[in-house]
């Protein structure tokens, strides 16, 4: 019997893509950032890792956003460290968003540098050829994506340094894309027990609803042997993001399937992307699973504002609460 909501149903032919399905050798895709192309079909530009330990990005295209991939034949972006240094180590997680005053694709993703992780963002109109941008927030941070217009002549990054003191959720703003500041904490991971405590990120680029940015973001919950990443939700002013209108208490998915618990690493689910149905209610959420393969799972955005309605709280009510724990 099942007593909880459930706001996401797999896809039954998940994995959708494993490295069995590539054109080329490598050890695991996961990952991925999505977009609809002006056809109307999918884009995946997927993290691959290779055998060395090392990521690059490839785009894998299909008509209905389940299976008849066309991958590229080699890697789409390469990781590039003769002329970006921070991409020694490869480039990781991209989150894809279409910037309409640009008329092009904004990528961010990780750069994996001798100074740890960064976050690095490119120009892309068709996926063939990018402009870089290279590194717009110094490391440690990551999980990060652009936001699809500017907020008050502003263009915004969410994104997640890490501190000792915890992993929390920042937005920063820029005038040009390349200088950044008006930093503000967004969302803070919860403390003691709670299943988000310490440690949260950005999932996919967050959804424009009437109703404000609805965020799907992870919460990493370490255990005496190894981490479980589950997803929680979250809601922000639309003209005001960095304002937490309602967060939900507990998470809505959470790794279940054997694909999704046993991998390279268990227990892991991690969306990095989405497309909206025709309808513009259907959520396509493509996700890593296990840090191995790439999954599909579809969920409804009215059910999800109608489930952070029924199970949320607002940030004042959750400070008072954080304050009491
Ligand atoms: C996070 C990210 C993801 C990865 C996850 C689980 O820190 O780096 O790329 O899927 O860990 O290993």
């Amino acid at each position: 019997m099942v007593q909880h909501d459930i706001l996401f149903t797999r896809h039954p032919a998940n994995p959708i893509l494993t490295a069995k399905d590539w054109p080329y050798s490598i050890n695991s895709v996961f990952n991925a950032g999505a977009t609809l192309l002006p056809d109307k079909s999918t884009l995946l530009l997927c993290r691959v890792e290779d055998r060395r330990g090392h990521s690059h990005l490839c785009a894998a295209r299909s008509v209905n956003g389940v299976d008849g991939w066309q991958i590229d034949g080699k890697p789409t972006l390469p990781a590039d460290p003769e002329k970006y240094p921070e991409e020694l180590w490869g480039i990781e997680d991209p989150r894809i968003t279409f910037v309409p005053e640009l008329q092009k694709y904004a990528v961010a993703y990780t750069s994996y540098s001798r100074g740890g992780p960064g976050v690095s963002l490119a120009l892309t109109k068709d996926f063939h050829t990018y402009e870089r941008f290279g590194v717009i927030m110094s490391p440690d941070d990551k999980d990060a994506a652009l936001l699809p217009r500017r907020i008050n002549g502003f263009w915004a990054l969410i994104h997640r340094p890490m501190t000792p003191l915890g992993a929390h959720i920042w937005i920063s703003y820029s005038p040009d894309l390349r200088h950044w500041g008006g930093h503000k904490l967004m969302l803070e991971a919860r403390r003691g027990a709670w299943w988000d405590a310490n440690k949260i990120g950005m999932s996919p680029p967050p959804i424009e609803t009437p109703r404000g940015w609805l965020m799907i973001y992870h919460g990493v919950r370490r255990t005496p042997s190894s981490s479980i990443y589950r997803l929680g939700l979250a809601l922000f002013d639309l003209e005001q993001p960095e304002k937490c209108l309602v967060r939900g208490d507990s998470w809505m998915f959470a790794p279940e399937a054997d694909y999704e618990r046993h991998g390279d690493v268990q227990d892991v689910v991690f969306p990095c992307g989405y497309t909206v149905g025709a309808d513009g209610d259907t959520i396509n959420l493509y996700y890593g699973a296990a840090d191995s393969s790439i999954a599909l799972a579809h969920g409804s955005i009215r059910c999800l504002l109608a489930w952070l309605d029924a199970n949320g709280h607002s940030e004042q009510a959750n400070d008072r609460r954080q304050r009491q724990t």
